[in-house]
């Protein structure tokens, strides 16, 4: 399994931003505790994300994330009275509806679809010894069926779940304890799916810990003495291993040409000023977001990682073997979800805000969108060239898109001009940077299908090139409507990008 050529031997080629390549991958990305559903069918076991609440009170405000929950309330949900709202419980129904929406991606032309694997469903507690036959079995029949559209699955192996025991027995990743249980987990999948799946990632943005460690981790930050600072690093250390490990078991599993990557949510960071503390501050900012793939790619940790624990009083604990797991364990490919862009000043107290998705500084340049995200192709650009500067691997850009409040109109459609708008331009910012010579795998949007918010659980908040019928609260018949965007998006597939220029 060896990385893309990527020309290094002569010179690159040098492509007029006209067309994408035709090994481009095109789709779009879910994971499973967004659209399966089904949370107790199938022997499946709880995960964390079943926890996960919709909270009118506060969904609607831009940026929140109502995804934390507290060891109270996981006593609750196991006196069986913890009370509630959880849409990621039945998300879009896909576990019993996805032929019917793979023939949708398939009408549109994906060459690819992302989706996760639900650890609970092929190891309900996280604990056993035998994988849970019925779930590896669903899993299959859903590669069949991509595969019978001619459509690559590109599996993420923990997208934000993992088993709740997991969370009640060591409270997550904080212990090293997850690291053998995803192993496990890990080796069963690459062995079942060998001849099915090519693509796989780790772990899902793993800078979400700084953000939600309940959502990256599993983590209960109230049922430990330790700063929430090191708790989030503490647990990515763990997932540094855990993901190390899968990468080797790949490469002794996998046929030569699959490939295996780490992913991060890229957010490009701008200095407010150019006063050189600024640009300082908006550096360390980056630093902390190209921690992740420093680890992955090069496979061991940056110096400025370990001042930077040293100078804050982290202390984060390594077992003997870590470096060399690190070591040996590097990935192929860099895999980036990118929405927005973030604005920086050098103040008391910034670098502690460092993963807030929305920082307190407007970019007057930017428009928001409905959740306060800043909409920044050019940003895109920007950072798939940084990516590739630094690492030299390929790029896929495996999340982008945008979120909006849509209902059905009176001709029974939704007219998403804005969705089109949004997505032609990161498009054409990624032609471009593909001109530049940055070696970028393919695009999977974010929700090709509405399905569950992952950060405020609304179903209202929606992404997809299809139209699902139903509400926050789970009501409504889920039939499926094609969108605008879905006849735009056929067609930009169709064209490979020469669309794009066309209106
Ligand atoms: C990413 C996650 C996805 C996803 C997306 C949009 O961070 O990997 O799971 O849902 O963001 O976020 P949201 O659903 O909160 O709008």
């Amino acid at each position: 399994m060896t990385a893309q050529s990527s020309g290094q031997t002569g010179r690159p080629a040098i492509t007029d931003p006209v067309e994408f390549p035709a090994s481009f991958l095109w789709g779009g990305a879910t994971a499973a505790n967004q659209i399966e559903g089904a949370y107790a069918e199938g022997g499946k076991g709880l995960s964390t994300s079943d926890l996960a609440r919709y909270r009118p009170d506060v969904a609607d405000g831009a940026d929140n994330f109502t995804f934390e929950v507290t060891g109270a309330e996981l006593d609750a949900a196991d006196a069986g009275i913890l009370e509630g709202v959880f849409p990621k419980r039945w998300g879009i129904d896909f576990y019993h509806r996805y032929a019917d929406d793979i023939a949708l991606f398939a009408e549109m032309g994906f060459t690819a679809f992302r989706l996760s694997i639900s650890w609970a469903r092929i190891y309900p507690t996280g604990l056993e010894d035998e994988p849970n036959e019925e779930g590896l079995t669903f899993y299959d029949r859903v590669f069949d069926e991509l595969l019978a559209h001619g459509i690559q699955p590109v599996v993420t192996m923990s997208h934000y779940e993992m088993p709740l025991e997991l969370t009640r027995r060591y409270n997550g990743w904080l212990s090293r304890e997850c690291i053998p249980a995803f192993e496990k987990f890990a080796r069963s999948i690459l062995t079942r799916y060998r001849d099915k799946v090519r693509y796989w990632l780790t772990f899902n943005e793993m800078n979400m810990n700084l953000t939600s460690v309940y959502t990256g981790a599993g983590v209960l930050l109230d049922r430990t003495d330790r700063p929430a600072r090191e708790v989030a690093y503490q647990a990515t250390h763990h997932q540094f291993v855990a993901s190390a490990l899968a990468v080797a078991a790949a490469r002794e599993i996998l046929p030569e040409d699959a490939m295996i990557g780490a992913m991060i949510n890229r957010i490009e960071v701008y200095p407010a000023t150019p006063k050189p503390d600024d640009v300082l501050q908006a550096m360390k900012e980056d630093q902390t977001n190209f921690f992740y793939p420093d680890v992955a790619v090069r496979g061991r940790y940056p110096g400025y990682a370990l001042r930077y624990f040293r100078d804050s009083g982290l202390s984060i604990e390594f077992a003997d073997g870590d470096d060399e797991v690190l070591a040996a364990g590097t990935v192929d490919y860099v895999g980036i979800s990118y929405y927005m862009s973030h604005l920086t000043e050098d103040r008391p107290g910034a670098q502690e805000q460092v993963g807030l998705l929305v920082g307190a500084l407007k970019n007057p340049y930017l428009e928001l969108t409905r959740w306060g995200w800043p909409i920044d192709a050019v940003g895109l650009r920007i950072s798939l060239n940084r990516l590739w500067d630094r690492y030299q691997v390929p790029i896929f850009i495996v999340e982008n898109g945008l979120g909006a409040e849509e209902a059905l109109g009176e001709d029974g459609s939704v007219h998403d001009q804005y969705r089109i708008e949004y997505l032609r331009e990161h498009l054409v910012q990624i032609r471009e940077a593909i001109a530049d010579g940055v070696e970028v795998m393919g695009y999977t949007s974010w929700g090709p299908i509405d399905l569950v918010s992952c950060g405020t659980s609304q179903m209202s908040k929606r992404y997809g090139f299809v139209y699902v019928d139903q509400d926050n609260y789970g009501q409504g018949s889920l039939r499926r409507v094609r969108k605008d965007s879905f006849a735009w998006y056929r067609d930009v597939i169709a064209s490979r990008g020469a669309s794009l220029s066309s209106g």
